[in-house]
């Protein structure tokens, strides 16, 4: 439920005009979906308003950009608006400058570093688009099929298509809202969750061989080289499906990624999934103590160094939450 003060913040963002809207580097479906939803809804109401993100989209997600591949800044915006970016650092290089200036996030990350003047956030809702789709209903922003399919494209994104515990009823009750305007969501599902190249199940299949279990096999750790992208010529921008690789391995209660970059830095995922009465696995704390952040359940981070110093630097950190939590409890 959206608090009175997210409702006025949002009502006085309505009023505003020259609008950019940002959304964060390596962008995926929810930041992708919710940014287009919301600059659509801005520009029936006859704003001028432009979209930008630092990085490319990656070709498999441009169904969801209208084919729109990069982005240039059009006009200098009086108000700048940023949706599904957690901190500074997430705005990427290239309108990393934009991160100073933010009038308005509108976020769901608990890890939020309040950069802007005004946060429109809620931590507990699934999506960027599930909390925009309840900022257009308490503003009564009529909404048609095309912003309705953004909406639930990036609904259905970031909840791993209803799948991962961020799913409440209302997460529900906004998709079955979106999906009484009739687009086409099972091919939708199908492109975010069902296609997968060739040369990337081979990588999956290569990482999965090389995995690293502790604790029982309760954590999980794959590694990706660089060397493996290169060699198997898998698009760097379409690995987001492996940093959730490790919630596939049964009984899996917190997984790791640790990826090599072309450029030698290391980006780290990690995931929890725990099942009562185990307390949360909190994996943003872990991700803070290297300067990242997240959510409980999905957080990342990067680190300078070579990949074995990576592996062994987060598996100790892991380990040492891992021990606090369930090996000696209460100390
Ligand atoms: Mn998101």
């Amino acid at each position: 439920m959206l608090t009175d003060n997210q409702i006025s913040d949002f009502s006085e963002l309505l009023g505003k005009d020259n609008i950019c809207i940002v959304m964060h580097k390596s962008p995926d479906g929810d930041t992708i979906g919710s940014s287009f939803a919301l600059f659509y809804a801005l520009k029936h109401m006859e704003k001028n308003v432009e979209l930008v993100c630092s990085d490319e989209i990656p070709e498999h997600f441009r169904f969801i950009s209208d084919g729109q591949k990069d982005f240039d800044m059009l006009f200098e915006p009086d108000t700048v608006v940023s949706v599904d970016i957690a901190s500074e650092t997430l705005f990427g290089n290239k309108y990393g400058y934009l991160a100073s200036r933010v009038d308005y996030a509108i976020d769901h990350h608990f890890s939020n570093t309040f950069y802007a003047k005004k946060t429109i956030l809620s931590s507990s809702i699934s999506s960027a688009g599930e909390l925009i789709f309840e900022l257009f209903s308490a503003a009564n922003i009529e909404i048609d099929s095309y912003i309705a399919e953004k909406l639930y494209i990036a609904i259905s994104f970031d909840s791993g298509c209803f799948r991962f515990s961020n799913t409440s009823p209302d997460t529900h009750r906004a998709a079955a809202e979106l999906l009484k305007f009739g687009f086409d969501a099972s091919s939708i599902n199908v492109k975010l969750f069902d296609s997968t190249s060739l040369a990337q199940l081979k990588l999956e299949s290569e990482v999965l061989n090389s995995v690293k279990q502790f604790k029982n096999n309760q954590i999980s750790m794959v590694t990706v080289r660089y060397s493996q992208i290169e060699r198997l010529g898998v698009n760097e921008n379409e690995l987001g499906g492996l940093t959730s690789i490790t919630r596939r391995i049964a009984g899996t209660v917190v997984g790791i990624t640790v990826r090599e970059k072309s450029d030698g830095e290391i980006k780290i995922s990690l995931r929890s999934q725990q099942e009562s009465p185990l307390p949360d696995f909190d994996v943003s704390k872990v991700a803070g103590k290297f300067g990242g952040g997240g959510h409980i359940r999905a957080a990342g981070l990067s680190m300078r160094c070579s990949v074995e110093e990576a592996e062994r630097k987060i598996i100790e950190a892991v380990l040492e939450e891992w021990e606090r939590l369930y090996d000696n409890p209460g100390e």
